[in-house]
């Protein structure tokens, strides 16, 4: 499998364009380089999603990749199940194209497929295993409860939605102290001031953090009966919903 791996250097001007962030090209180009740098606890996530994979997945079920990316979810699951049916999805053309790309040979041989889709749109059925890793804090508010409401209704008994998000505190001192303390961990991973500086304005109205409690009561108000949190890494979280 072919990677790309070229280093994340899109603000170290500054933001030239002046765009808000967007998944486009030049995102996917640099994307596991800029994940990898600013979200703590990322590759941790990615090994507890072949974990429960491996505990959760029934056989002959679906298991969904929710805003999929270059496939670095989907690749976990099929890591510790390799006969797991997995379906990628991503509304970026850019990372659908690269993940069909990359993922040729388990494409063909495998029962993995990609789809370019808006997750409020796609169709998920018949499902064990959901993983929704960072895909929540880019969708519209108002889009959220709809969203787990569809992936509650397509797992089915004993499946479970793993999820992971950036999250604030209900405090505003404190949610200043981790957010100081998280641009001290990207600054430590070689972005300087600029980059965060430019990179958090770029994702004004973009990436919308919610608590960790908004996001267990939107599990109990769509009627997840247990839940419970499996990592916390500075202002990041992954939580685990049962149904
Ligand atoms: C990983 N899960 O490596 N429909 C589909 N995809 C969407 C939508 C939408 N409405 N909105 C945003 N996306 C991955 C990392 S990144 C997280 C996920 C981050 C997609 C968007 O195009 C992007 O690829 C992904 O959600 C979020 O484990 O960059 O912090």
């Amino acid at each position: 499998m072919r990677t790309m791996g070229k280093q994340d250097n899109i603000y170290e001007s500054g933001n030239l364009s002046g765009l808000p962030f967007a998944f486009n090209k030049e995102v996917t180009e640099v994307f596991e380089d800029m994940i990898d740098r600013s979200v703590p606890g990322y590759k941790t996530s990615l090994s507890l999603i072949s974990l429960f994979a491996k505990q959760y997945y029934q056989e002959g079920t679906n298991c969904y990749d929710l805003g999929c990316s270059l496939g670095a979810s989907s690749l976990s699951v099929l890591k510790s199940i390799p006969s797991a049916r997995v379906i990628g999805i991503d509304n970026s053309k850019a990372m659908i194209e690269e993940c069909l790309s990359r993922f040729e040979t388990l494409i063909t041989n495998q029962s993995l497929s990609f789809l370019c889709e808006d997750i409020m749109k796609s169709e998920i059925r018949n499902a064990s295993f959901i993983t929704v890793n960072y895909l929540v804090q880019f969708l519209d508010l108002a889009q959220r409860d709809n969203l787990f409401k569809k992936i509650h209704k397509a797992l089915l008994p004993g499946g479970i939605l793993l999820m992971s998000e950036k999250v604030h505190y209900e405090n505003s001192y404190e949610s200043n102290r981790i957010f100081k303390t998280h641009h001290k961990f990207k600054s430590v991973n070689g972005y300087s001031q600029l980059e965060i500086s430019s990179k958090r304005d770029s994702l004004e109205g973009v990436l919308i953090t919610e608590s960790e409690d908004d996001h267990f009561l939107r599990g109990r108000r769509v009627g997840f009966e247990r839940s419970a949190k499996v990592l916390s890494n500075l202002n990041f979280r992954t939580l685990i919903f049962f149904k």
